[in-house]
This record gives structure tokens, C-alpha cells and sequence, in this order.
């Protein structure tokens, strides 16, 4: 028996309560600040009651599916079995690799059976909820293969769509970039009473889109850094794929009628930035970003979506002509040389020192395309007010300003203060006051963007600066999408971002880190403290 397994079961037996816990996984005991919120039994972490709303199991396992024509690709997947709760709860994504879309109500209590049924310890990543420290899936909480850990939380998040993914820490680096794109990534969406009065368009008029590149070699095999100077290249990058992939399959065509849709968006990628745009150049209609709903509808020529953000969009098509089609495709940018990007004098990047990416970073491709196959009377106009119930969080000159400066070391990777990721270790800036307000302010001194994550909160975006060095760059600024709440927000080469955010009602460890998945697996990501 190796190891790992053993000190597996010290853990399990630890959770009956002994002190030791705290020097296995600091931070581990520190969340009981919000009655009944704590960790208890064997394998149980976070709300810990006799009576759950929703109940299921949610297994990480090999598996294979027809991706491409011809020879399924093997991949690691989520499988969900429902035990308790509405049968809408969860929807199975029978033909593609993604996990099954779990659909929650705000208010209601959940219990997840994490099985890990692979061959190195995983976590599971609930992306953007506001839940306790313990049931947030960091690293420092590994579920080892074979073995199975229970979280229970409560759904505190307003209405909007977040997801969930493998966030493993292996003895060697990182393991996200490689979980995630293996396959193990999945949606979650929030409902609320705010927001089903909207009468948004749902049902079938609600297109839900995961956004991921991907390279096949051989026999359709995924291919993840495959060795030598060009997946060196692709740690420095980013992991760029050679061909998209929508919810797990090639993009494709789908039937609409002559009235209003509504685009829940996904960047799912490791690396990979889009610009989302109209085919026919009408605006983007956004509605919510990463944390729901925004206050009103906005009209951009285009919008950003970094990994890890999600993105709301609302189209009216019933001015279609049948047999018309509109593509929603992800349009041409300057992505500069150090991204895998098209070089200016029109050579693509990835052809030459930077990797071998034949799927540049600012390539123009289609992602889906609308086509009018019949038409309806029915209109629901868009409301001009989407959102009241949450006010932006206020600043002040007096509140706390904590700086992080984005950093990268040629062969060394990527650093957040100079500091890499270490585990559990948490340095003085690095501990924050519960119930506190601060700006955290994210300063990139590298040539690359850096979509920055923060966990188990929604934060404002409060201001950009650039402080020269964003050359390249500047075809995306129009579409940045910064009003709204999110839990991730893209600071390009040069700039300077400002988040407002307050340390609600939990305790204990989180992390904050690039969602670049081969930035974070290479360093630039680090722990953080909330104290009571
Ligand atoms: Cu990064």
C-alpha cells in the first residue's frame, strides 16, 4: 500500500474530531463561525445537517466517448447519480465528456458523495459559490483514489451560472490543467425567485455553451503537453488546442424560431481568450457575468470571455427571415507573440518558437451556428431591469488597498509577490479580517493576460489602469465586460485592475490564482486567510 493511501485514512479517522487535523490541513477546524457550519463525521466537510433539500453522488471516473468520427477518445469525466431532490436537479450530457449540469435553488441544502474512481487524488471545485473553506475543493483536501468524501452547503448564491472542476495539487505541481482538460469539468446553475420573474427565455430557449480547445493525435487520443520545447512553451502560454470544441463535440447548427434566446457562456479552456461576436455585427446583448444577472442590459460590438468567466447573452431573432442563420463566432485579435498569438507581420506564432498550436490565440473561427427554421408570435421583451436585490459593494478612500503583483520568470514559472504557490503557507499580506471590506489590486508585469480567480466570493470590479507595456493587446478592450459581479476578472499585460470585495460569514483557507490552468499548475496561485 502506498503511502498516500495511508496517510488518506489518517485523515478520515482524524475527522472524528482529533487535534492533529490542524497539522494535516490547517485551517481544517476554523469554520464554525456560521452556526451548524463544520466539520464533523467521517468524510463529511461544511454544513453538516440531519435533513438535506438535494442529495447526490458525483463520481470522477475514466470513461470513453465519441468526440470525433471514428474512435472514441478515453477521458476522465463526472457521473452523477440523484438520491433526494427535483429530477431537474441534475441532466446528464449523455454524448459528450462534461459532467452532468446540476441546476440548484438559492436557499437550498445540498449533500455531494465526491467518489474518486481514477488513478491520483482529485478535488472537486464548486467555481464561484459562496461556500465554506472546507467544501471548496483546494488542494489541501485531496480525495485519494478509491476513496469518496461528503460536503454539504448551503446555496447562498444568487441566481447565475457557475460550474465546477477538478482543482488537484499533485506532489509534482499541479494537476488542474490536466484534470480539467482530461475532461472533469461540469456546470452548475443557480435559481432564484429574482429571477425566474424575469421570464427570461428558458426550456429549449435557453442554449447553454461550454467553450474548450482541444488537439487529438492518432486514434483520436487527447493530446496535453506532449513533451519537449513545445509544451514548455505551452506552460508559459497557456495550453492552446488545435481545434474547438463546444459542450464536448465539434460546433454545430442549431434549429431556432423567430424569437428572443438567451446564451449561457462558459470559457471552459485552459488558455484560450475569445471574443465573442455576431456574424451580421449587431451587438453583443450582455445580461450577467460570472456572479448573475447584471443591473440592466448592456450593448457591447463584442465581449471577452477569459477561462474560467461565464457570460450571459440575450439575442432577439424574431426579425429572422426562415432559413436565415446567424454564427456566433469568436472574432480575430492581436494576441502578441509571448500568447501564441499571430505575429504582425501576419506568420502565426505558433508555427514558430512559441509551441505548436496550428489554432493561433486571436484566430477567427465559428463557435454555433442559429439557423431560423420556424417562426412565433410569442415575445417576452427583454426588461430594462435585471437586477435589484444585490447593491454593489460600497468603497470608500479608506478602504484597505492590498496589491499583488503578477510576475513571471522565464523557466521558473509564474509568481503572485514573488511568491509561488507553497501549499497552505500563508505570508502576513496574505491574511485578511472576516466580515471586512477591501480592493485588491492586481498588477500584471508580464507580457501575457492573466485571468485572476478569487474563491468563495463575488467581488466589483472597480477600476483599470494601464501602465504602458499592454501593447497587442488593444483589440479586446471595448468588449471587457466589468459591470456585475464576477469571481474572475482578465488584467492584460501592463494593466492594473481594481476588485472591491468583502469576506462574508466563513472562516479559514481559500485561494486566490491565475485560471490560466498551466500559469496556476505552475506557481501562480497561493493560499489566503480569512480570520475572525
Ligand atoms: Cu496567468
Amino acid at each position: 500500500m502506498s503511502r498516500k493511501r495511508v496517510h488518506r485514512r489518517t485523515v478520515l479517522q482524524a475527522m472524528a474530531g482529533t487535534g492533529f487535523l490542524l497539522t494535516l490541513s490547517p485551517g481544517f477546524l476554523l469554520t464554525g463561525c456560521d452556526g451548524g457550519v463544520r466539520a464533523t463525521e467521517l468524510g463529511t466537510l461544511g454544513l453538516d445537517s440531519e435533513e438535506y433539500d438535494v442529495e447526490l453522488k458525483l463520481y470522477a471516473t475514466p470513461d470513453s466517448v465519441s468526440i470525433l468520427p471514428g474512435t472514441p477518445s478515453e477521458v476522465w469525466r463526472y457521473r452523477a447519480e440523484l438520491l433526494k431532490g427535483p429530477e431537474s436537479t441534475v441532466s446528464e450530457n449523455p454524448d459528450s465528456y462534461l459532467g452532468p449540469t446540476i441546476r440548484l435553488r438559492r436557499g437550498q441544502t445540498v449533500k455531494i458523495h465526491i467518489h474518486n474512481e481514477l488513478p491520483e487524488d482529485t478535488t472537486v471545485h464548486w467555481h464561484g459559490l459562496h461556500v465554506p473553506s472546507d467544501v471548496d475543493g483546494q488542494p489541501r483536501l485531496p480525495i485519494r483514489p478509491g476513496e469518496m468524501m461528503t460536503v454539504g452547503f448551503e446555496v447562498l448564491d444568487r441566481a447565475g451560472l457557475f460550474w465546477y472542476h477538478s482543482h488537484a495539487h499533485g506532489e509534482q505541481g499541479g494537476r488542474v490543467g490536466f484534470q480539467s482538460y482530461a475532461g472533469l469539468a461540469g456546470l452548475l446553475i443557480v435559481e432564484d425567485d429574482e429571477e425566474l420573474g424575469l421570464r427570461l427565455p428558458a426550456g429549449s430557449d435557453e442554449l447553454l455553451l461550454v467553450l474548450q480547445d482541444r488537439t487529438f493525435e492518432g486514434a483520436n487520443e487527447l493530446v496535453y503537453l506532449d513533451g519537449g520545447m513545445g509544451a514548455m512553451m505551452d506552460r508559459m502560454r497557456g495550453f492552446l488546442g488545435d481545434r474547438m470544441l463546444v459542450n464536448g463535440t465539434p460546433p454545430t447548427t442549431r434549429n431556432v424560431a423567430t424569437r428572443p434566446y438567451r446564451l449561457r457562456v462558459l470559457n471552459g479552456s485552459n488558455a484560450r481568450i475569445y471574443k465573442l461576436a455576431w456574424s451580421d455585427e449587431r451587438p453583443i446583448t450582455v445580461i450577467g457575468a460570472d456572479g448573475g444577472l447584471l443591473q440592466q442590459p448592456e450593448n457591447k460590438p463584442y465581449v471577452v470571455l477569459a477561462p474560467a468567466q461565464r457570460l450571459d447573452i440575450w439575442v432577439d431573432l424574431s426579425d429572422s427571415r426562415p432559413g436565415s442563420t446567424l454564427e456566433l463566432v469568436s472574432d480575430s485579435y492581436e494576441a502578441g507573440m509571448m500568447s501564441g498569438g499571430m505575429m504582425n507581420d501576419g506568420m502565426m506564432g505558433g508555427m514558430g518558437m512559441m509551441g505548436n498550436a496550428t489554432l493561433p490565440a486571436g484566430s477567427r473561427f465559428t463557435l454555433m451556428t442559429l439557423e431560423v427554421t420556424d417562426s412565433t408570435n410569442t415575445i417576452e421583451p427583454l426588461p430594462a431591469e435585471l437586477a435589484r436585490a444585490r447593491k454593489k459593494i460600497p468603497v470608500t478612500d479608506a478602504t484597505p488597498v492590498r496589491q499583488f503583483e503578477l510576475s513571471h520568470a522565464m523557466m521558473r514559472g509564474f509568481a503572485i509577490n514573488g511568491r509561488r504557490f507553497a501549499g497552505t503557507t500563508v505570508e502576513d499580506g496574505e491574511k485578511v479580517r472576516l466580515g471586512d471590506t477591501e480592493i485588491w489590486e492586481f498588477r500584471n508585469n508580464t507580457p501575457m493576460p492573466h485571468p485572476m480567480h478569487v474563491h468563495g466570493l463575488q467581488f466589483n470590479v472597480i477600476g483599470r489602469e494601464t501602465r504602458g507595456n499592454g501593447r497587442g493587446w488593444s483589440g479586446l478592450t471595448q468588449g471587457l465586460v466589468d459591470s456585475g459581479w464576477h469571481d474572475t476578472v482578465l488584467v492584460m499585460p501592463g494593466e492594473a485592475v481594481q476588485l472591491a470585495m468583502t469576506f462574508e460569514r466563513f472562516d479559514g483557507l481559500y485561494i486566490y490564482h491565475c485560471h490560466n490552468m498551466e500559469h496556476e499548475d505552475n506557481g501562480m496561485m497561493r493560499y489566503f486567510q480569512v480570520q475572525s
